[in-house]
């Protein structure tokens, strides 16, 4: 049996989006961060470091998005969430570590400086450093999502057109799962307020339209009361560089 342990809201959404695309039967257990349920000890036993996602496969226990992203990939096939050409599959693991290992640490680093500095004006410093590394790190995303899209395109047209459907892969869920909270996004408003584009990362927000479009993450959205893409606007229509 597969159990996700989740909190609304944080980065399991990622791999709880991927399962309800997949169509996977699974037990989803919603924990409080706010109470700090992540550090009671029955959840240590399942990650030491008191966090989510936590993904458990009957005894299989398994932490870490990239890790459990990838398994989800492998354990439904029929899903087809992870990319066959060797380049491609090599662009969505760098864009899943750019997340993982750069991103959504500079984005703890912005919002909880308490955790990497003791003194006060010393966390003050940590949050200001932060917010201008996500600044640069946002627009490193964005070319490289571009550069994906135009590799997906480029792959795209060598299938036959009734076979050329969307196809989603688990870095399109972490992705759009991280574009909620993209520096300048006013994640904490209200889920009656949607999101509107964001000129700078047109890439980006263009993946996290497709992926917010699928009935099934909307109904995860909506149940979770999570922010959603305003409608379309022209920037769905910019070019991929390179096209
Ligand atoms: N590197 C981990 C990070 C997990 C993580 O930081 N999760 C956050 C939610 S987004 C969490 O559990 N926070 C609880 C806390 O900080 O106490 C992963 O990608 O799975």
């Amino acid at each position: 049996m597969l159990t996700l342990y989740f909190a609304p809201g944080s980065c399991a959404m990622a791999p709880r989006f991927a399962l309800a695309y997949a169509g996977a039967d699974y037990t989803l257990i919603r924990m409080n961060l706010g109470d700090g349920e992540q550090q009671r000890p029955e959840h240590l036993a399942r990650n030491p470091l008191g966090r989510v996602p936590v993904l458990v496969d009957d005894d299989f226990v398994l932490t870490e998005n990239l890790a459990i992203l990838r398994y989800i990939a492998r354990r439904f096939p029929q899903a087809a969430l992870w990319p066959d050409d060797p380049k491609e599959e090599a662009r969505c693991l760098e864009l899943m570590a750019l997340c993982a290992t750069a991103l959504h640490p500079t984005m703890a680093h912005e919002r909880k400086p308490q955790r990497y500095a003791h003194a006060p004006e010393s966390r003050i410093d940590v949050a200001a450093v932060a917010r201008e590394t996500l600044a640069s790190l946002t627009m490193v995303i964005e070319r490289r999502i571009a550069a994906w899209d135009a590799a997906r395109k480029v792959a795209q047209r060598g299938i036959a057109s009734n076979d050329a459907v969307e196809r989603f892969t688990v870095a399109d869920f972490y992705l759009a799962f991280f574009w909620l909270f993209r520096p300048g996004a006013s994640y904490a408003l209200p889920a009656s307020v949607p999101i509107t584009d964001d000129d700078r990362t047109p890439a980006w927000t263009a993946l996290a339209r497709r992926v917010y479009a699928l009935p099934c993450i909307r109904d995860i959205c909506m149940a979770d009361g999570l922010r959603q893409p305003g409608p379309p606007s022209a920037l769905d229509n910019i070019a991929v560089p390179g096209e």
